[in-house]
């Protein structure tokens, strides 16, 4: 396995592993140290790191609490790690996955720079056959994808895109390079967490900022600041295992309480106060924290929204802005639930501005700038914050073909379809970390993340032991897992925006709700039973007739 695939030669390992982010490096640690393994890893960047490689813009950060935002299958460096903000910023993730990466010396099965082109199932062999861009020829018994669900960029094709002259970026895929706002006129296109976090930085740094914004968001005060060092060092460190435990079978991965109560039946007195705790407090608290009703009911809802909407109203002075940043077209947590640092208070300054092109939309990119319906608006630079083709995006940029020469474009080509968000029928031994139909999305990630390599290593293990070679989702259980998702999403807030989880913000991408919003507890414990009940939907040893043969 530590043989270099040189370009038109062909070596068999147990396990390919695409992406070098949290996903692909703790599944490559579980199968090379936990089941001695073979495996190699593909990586397109020429670092470890994913999400946290190619996501350098301004002001990057977590959203999740930092202590609760690691791997966890070394207890000693849970106990020796020390973050130094209370979400950790990009650069301190991205040097958490580089130390990971060395310290369990996983770099050796790593090929960087290297894109995986094509992935075939052989069922004469039953392997998969991978090959990338730089010539490597691999097979393999199991695909194990840790391509994460937020990493195909998305720059909408606008008129004229290519003739702009000026410096453009999009924040998916910013330089290692630092790049300099000073005296730049910059425009930002797109709020959601990418634009709302870069937004306050590049204001500070460029002579004029014009953010335009499509849809207005709710966005939480995060009250970031300097990490809690009595906090870690006298309530987590000693507690490390049971706090993540709470989190593991938590709604979404953290380890706190959710609230009981209704909005609906709280007075306006108590609703209020409730509110402005959450609001004091900051971060993604001020929803599970406040009322449950929050995500179930509209009118319960409406009740967090207007709290919110009289924020933005005390915050920001220009009547006229004002308008324009208030969200009103969709309900609160319907779209990626935000947290931010001075967001709002940003469009304060003199130096920034904001377009509404939901009334003055871009007509095209010309040679020196941004031209609306309205205005010709000269820029140094644009910064594309325009989001991704999240969950499948990424799967489509590779020919994966299943059985039957099955390309997986072609099944999804209605949506994706999964068991568990863990395999597809017909794509055998296929495994994918973060998958659609998984709640990792909705979770904090690192711990949906450890719940899929976890599982995954213990099939894997129990496939070894049990003379299994093949392992395929069942194609029934697969439309069951499907019909379960869609049907508890219908009930929720979700459905009421126009979001990436629906695929909304790619045009022609079909509607479909592709996280699992059950909570990650109920996952688990769904995936848990799965495996106690013998891997229930999944057809074991499929094919195999044919290797003995
Ligand atoms: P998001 O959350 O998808 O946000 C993208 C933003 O770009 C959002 O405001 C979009 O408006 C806007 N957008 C997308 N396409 C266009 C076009 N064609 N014209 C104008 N504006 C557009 O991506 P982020 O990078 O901010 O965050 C991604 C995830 O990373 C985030 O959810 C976290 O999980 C971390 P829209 O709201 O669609 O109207």
């Amino acid at each position: 396995m530590d043989k270099k695939t040189e370009p038109g030669n062909v070596q068999d390992v147990d396990a390919v592993i695409i992406g070098a982010g949290f996903a692909g490096l703790g599944m490559l640690w579980r199968l090379r140290e936990q089941l001695g393994m073979s495996a190699q890893v593909f990586e397109t960047g020429d670092g470890v790191g994913g999400t946290w490689y190619w996501n350098r813009y301004p002001g990057a950060r977590c959203d999740s609490e930092s202590y609760i935002y690691c791997l966890t299958f070394s207890p000693e460096l849970l106990q020796e790690w020390n973050w130094s903000g209370k979400y950790p910023e990009q650069p301190e993730i991205l040097s958490y996955i580089n130390h990971i990466a060395d310290r369990f010396d996983l770099r050796r099965n790593i090929k960087f720079n290297t894109r995986v082109t094509t992935a075939r199932f052989i069922e004469d062999t039953n392997r998969w056959e991978v090959e990338t861009d730089q010539g490597d020829r691999v097979t393999a018994q199991y695909l194990i994808t840790g391509i994460g669900c937020i990493s195909a960029g998305n720059i909408p094709a606008i008129k004229g895109l290519e003739t702009f002259e000026g410096e453009s970026y999009h924040t998916g895929a910013w330089p290692h390079n630092e790049v300099d706002f000073t005296g730049k006129r910059v425009a930002v296109i797109g709020t959601g967490s990418s634009g709302i976090q870069s937004i306050p930085v590049i204001a500070k740094q460029a002579e004029s900022l014009t953010v335009f914004q499509r849809t207005p968001q709710y966005t939480i005060p995060a009250r970031h600041e300097t990490v809690d060092r009595k906090f870690l060092d006298e309530q987590v460190k000693p507690n490390y295992e049971e706090i993540l435990e709470k989190a593991r079978w938590s709604k979404a991965g953290f380890p706190v309480e959710f609230s009981e109560r209704l909005a609906l039946e709280a007075t306006a007195e108590e609703r209020q106060e409730a509110y402005e705790a959450g609001w004091a407090k900051g971060g993604h608290g001020f929803l599970w924290g406040s009322f449950k009703d929050i995500g179930v009911d509209r009118r319960a809802n409406d009740t967090a929204a207007e709290f919110i909407r009289a924020k933005i109203r005390e915050i920001v002075k220009d009547p006229v802005t004002v308008e324009k940043l208030l969200p009103t077209d969709h309900p609160l947590g319907s779209k990626r639930a935000l947290i931010d640092t001075n967001y709002f208070e940003t469009y304060n300054r003199e130096n920034v501005e904001l377009v509404d092109i939901r009334h003055s939309p871009i007509q095209e990119i010309t040679p020196d700038g941004i031209r609306t319906e309205d205005e010709d608006f000269e820029f140094d630079m644009i910064v594309f914050a325009t989001g991704f083709d999240a969950m499948t995006g990424s799967f489509f940029k590779m020919d994966i073909r299943g059985r039957d020469n099955l390309s997986l474009k072609d099944k999804w080509a209605e949506g994706p379809k999964t068991y568990l968000g863990l395999q597809v029928a017909g794509f055998p031994n296929m495994f994918m970390i973060t998958g659609p139909g998984s709640p990792s999305v909705l979770a904090n990630m690192t711990v949906a993340i450890e719940q899929h390599q976890d599982w995954i290593t213990d099939f894997i293990e129990h496939m070894r032991t049990h003379d299994i070679e093949v392992a395929e989702a069942d194609a029934d259980a697969e439309s069951a897992w499907v019909s379960h998702v869609n049907k508890i999403a219908e009930s929720t807030m979700f459905m009421l925006a126009d979001s990436w989880y629906l695929g909304a913000n790619i045009p022609g991408k079909p509607r479909v709700f592709m996280p699992y919003v059950g909570g990650l507890g109920t996952y688990r414990e769904k995936c848990n039973e799965v495996a106690d009940n013998d891997y229930e939907g999944f057809v074991l040893n499929a094919g195999v007739r044919q290797l003995a043969t």
